[in-house]
């Protein structure tokens, strides 16, 4: 294990044993949800992540070290602090100099999992292409790491604050597959579905675990995207939430929020506009990931 790593007894020993582990981000806890949602999630999550058979790792910066795996008093505190960084490939090293709290996004703790071995990644959804790309260059560092890194991220499909076809195309250009879970098309997060069709589906956790395999075998490097639809009962209604997101992509705009503030600006944003509904469909499908993670994991320590 790196220097830096700091790893829980627990999540050791199921790593050194070739139990099934899931690593968890952070970002979501300290700049994706308010508290306590985000901290009660997170919790849940965890929770999941047991009852499906594996050890659940929450990655996160603390005190210039890499934490995987974090104690039920350590989430709490991330989920309060109020100047946690958000922190993605290129932010690595300051925070770690610094010692500040950092919270890892989809790109930072794909990046941690392959350092401390563990293949599967369970978050609620991915950065992408977003709206307006095509001048605003604002493509997340998600998608790169999704190229080059090995870790399979178990994602409701995308938000629609991406633009989803772009966000699609860039991940064909890299070789990211982004295999359907029982869909052929593209969960858009919120919504089981959106307007895109998938070329690769599959019917359960074997199947991903066989795919990973084969790819390894096959030397092709990088990630992979399970997108799973949030469940029928958990799912919003689509043009109610098409107009929140609309809304706050439009606000976003006007106040000149760019860069690393826009996901969270929206997030938060969104959450407003929808009373809080799309919140509890946001919890309830994370979960969903989770256990769908959990799976994925076992079947690969099979
Ligand atoms: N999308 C969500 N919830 C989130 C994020 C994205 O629905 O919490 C977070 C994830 O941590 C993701 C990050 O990796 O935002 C992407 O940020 P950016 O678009 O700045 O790359
Ligand atoms: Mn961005």
């Amino acid at each position: 294990m790196h220097e830096l790593l700091q790893v829980t007894d627990e999540v050791a020993d199921a790593l050194s044993g070739g139990g099934a582990v899931v690593a968890l981000e952070s970002t979501i806890i300290t700049h994706g949800m308010p508290y306590p949602a985000n901290v009660e999630t997170a919790q849940a999550v965890e929770v999941d992540v047991r009852a499906g058979g594996a050890v659940p790792a929450t990655l996160a910066l603390v005190d210039g070290r890499i934490r995987v795996g974090l104690t039920a008093d350590e989430l709490d505190r991330l989920g309060q602090v109020d100047d946690a960084f958000k922190v993605s490939r290129r932010d690595l090293p300051f925070v770690l100099q610094s010692g500040q709290v950092g919270g890892t996004t989809v790109a930072a703790t794909m990046i941690v999992a392959a350092m401390a071995g563990i293949d599967v990644f369970a978050t609620g959804g991915i950065g992408g292409v977003h709206r307006g790309a095509t001048s605003t260059y604002d493509v997340s560092a998600d998608l790169q790491e999704l190229a080059q890194t090995d870790v399979t991220v178990v994602s409701a499909g995308f938000k629609s604050i991406l633009d989803l076809d772009l966000t699609m195309e860039y991940l064909e250009t890299h070789g990211v597959p982004v295999v359907g879970y029982g869909t052929t098309t593209l969960p858009a997060f919120y919504t089981r579905d959106s307007d895109l069709t998938l070329d690769h589906a599959v019917d359960g956790p074997g199947a991903v675990a066989d795919i990973i395999r084969l790819r390894r075998s096959l030397g092709l490097n990088g990630g992979m995207v399970v997108a799973n639809p949030i469940p029928e009962a958990d799912a919003m209604d689509r043009a109610e939430i098409d107009a929140a997101i609309d809304q706050a992509v439009a606000e976003a705009d006007e106040q000149g929020i760019a860069g690393k503030d826009v996901t969270p600006y929206l997030l938060g944003r969104i959450v407003e506009l929808t009373g809080e509904r799309s919140l509890a469909a946001n919890v309830a499908l994370v979960r969903n990931n989770a256990r769908v993670a959990a799976g994925i994991a076992n079947a690969l320590t099979a």
